[in-house]
């Protein structure tokens, strides 16, 4: 009787303690756990010959990603599900600062580029399409002038300011040199907010606040992205920053000062409405800019020797504030309080979803492969069967899985017949970040073997504790609650 008693208050424990667990916290996506016997993930052993930066070989032999043609990509179950994660942490942080979200198609009449004068300007890059009805068309690099088009035609007064409007769309761009695999790509996925403020003072308030969801965007996937001031190219304006990851296969070449790379993020409960201007003065008082802008003796100047960053960069966003560069031309006008009409001042923020993908391998990886953060990481967990033909060693992995399902945990269970040597290099390869190994003498121990992919620690865990350790290292290392 108290043997069953006993058996029956574990058992009602943990499924309190699941069911809690169920509402605490959960993976960014509706959870997708999976069985490698069920999944598609063609790893490849050979290392691709052209690719020649390691994310863009990492991302191929790791099946993420397939080429189809110069710079087109089709996205594979383990690539798009990265992605995906990257894609939420940005719209979410967007929604936080108070953009909202809809959607623009991917194919734009050329009249609206004909009203802003970047039909022509804009050259080989565009894409241009002619219809059955022999119009013209483009698939769209970018949309200030869609937005704007859609803002002229229902806002008329400055009391519907200020506005802010984005969303996550694929691009084309017809670019010379597509390389690096998804990092410059000629389709690519980008999130593109824009803002519409009475005048300039407003304008600054918008900015401010792209400037701290990036912070924060970033911030979340693990990226250290350090906002340099910059070029503004096709899009115009006076005013802008990119966000740069420091890595030695970046295309630009950067200067700042190194305090930016250990900088503290706004937290979760940063109020947008407030005044924002001390943080942003706080990050663009040191020196940050890149070569497009820079002045190199001014940076020798303003930076003291041991604290000069000389580097490589990558882009993974941009800000832009232009002021009436769309507006003006194409009628994008309110009423102000005097009851005067106004040109409104815009600006425009891009971040490169498929681009950060590899950015982050950049960032973080070893000789062995991917080691993904928890919070973009395609699995959280990946228990490994080393004996899937063993009743026990399966019944054990069967228990584990659904147990770390209910609580929540992103997990990918590796039941294939494989051999332990090629079951812990794809686990190794692919950057999971967390290893459970079961295999017969552990089973008998009561015992699995746990690895940290980030740091290759090793130890054993007591089976009844495995759930507990993932959750409590996985559920931080989301992210989403800091
Ligand atoms: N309209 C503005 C901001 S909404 C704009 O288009 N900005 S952009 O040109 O800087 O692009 C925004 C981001 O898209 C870049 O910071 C970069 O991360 C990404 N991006 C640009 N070109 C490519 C490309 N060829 N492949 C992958 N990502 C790209």
């Amino acid at each position: 009787m108290l043997a069953f008693l006993s058996i029956w208050y574990k058992f009602f424990i943990k499924n309190q303690l699941n069911c809690f667990k169920l509402f605490e916290s959960q993976s960014i996506l509706e959870s997708i756990s999976m069985r490698l016997s069920n999944y598609f993930l063609p790893v490849l052993k050979e290392v691709p010959k052209d690719a020649e930066i390691v994310s863009h070989r990492l991302m191929l032999r790791a099946g993420m990603i397939r080429q189809q043609a110069a710079g087109l990509y089709s996205w594979l179950p383990l690539g798009f599900k990265v992605m995906q994660k990257v894609q939420k942490i940005v719209e979410q942080e967007q929604n936080r600062a108070g953009a909202i979200e809809l959607l623009m198609p991917t194919l734009q009449p050329a009249d609206l580029w004909r009203e802003s004068g970047r039909y022509d300007a804009y050259g080989k890059e565009m894409l241009r399409i002619t219809d059955r009805g022999e119009r013209d068309l483009l698939y769209g690099p970018t949309n200030e002038e869609m937005i704007t088009d859609i803002f002229r035609s229902s806002i008329k007064s400055y009391k519907d300011l200020p506005l802010n409007l984005y969303h996550v769309q694929w691009k084309f761009r017809d670019e010379v040199r597509p390389r690096f695999g998804t990092m410059r790509s000629r389709e690519f996925l980008m999130k593109d907010a824009y803002s519409f403020d009475l005048n300039e003072d407003e304008a600054a308030k918008s900015y401010n606040k792209m400037f701290v969801a990036y912070l924060r965007t970033y911030y979340r996937m693990g990226l250290t992205a350090i906002p340099m001031r910059a070029d503004t190219g096709p899009i115009g304006g006076e005013l802008s920053h990119e966000f740069i990851i420091i890595a030695d296969t970046g295309e630009s070449e950067v200067y700042c000062h190194s305090d930016l790379l250990n900088k503290a993020i706004p937290s979760i409960d940063i109020d947008y409405n407030s005044d924002l201007s001390s943080i942003i003065d706080d990050w663009t008082s040191l020196f940050a800019a890149t070569d497009d802008v820079a002045d190199v003796a001014e940076f020798e100047n303003a930076v003291p020797n041991d604290k000069r960053i000389k580097a490589r960069g990558i882009e993974v966003g941009q800000l832009f504030y232009f002021g009436d560069k769309y507006s003006k031309p194409m009628g994008a006008t309110v009423t102000d309080s005097n009851g005067k009409e106004v040109a409104v001042h815009m600006g425009s923020y891009g971040i490169g979803i498929t681009r950060i993908v590899p950015a982050i391998i950049e960032a973080s990886h070893d000789e062995n492969g991917i080691i993904w953060p928890v919070s973009v990481a395609p699995f959280e967990v990946i228990i490994l069967n080393l004996r899937a033909k063993d009743e026990e060693c399966s019944k054990v992995c069967e228990n584990l899985y659904s147990e770390l399902k209910s609580a929540n945990i992103d997990v990918l269970y590796d039941d294939t017949d494989q051999g332990a040597g090629a079951k812990f290099a794809t686990a190794d390869l692919i950057g999971i970040p967390f290893q459970l190994v079961i295999g017969p003498r552990g089973v008998k121990s009561g015992e699995a073997e746990f690895k940290n992919r980030a740091s290759g620690e090793k130890n054993n865990i007591p089976l009844s504790g495995v759930v507990q350790t993932i959750v409590d290292l996985v559920i931080p290392q989301r992210r989403d609650k800091i």
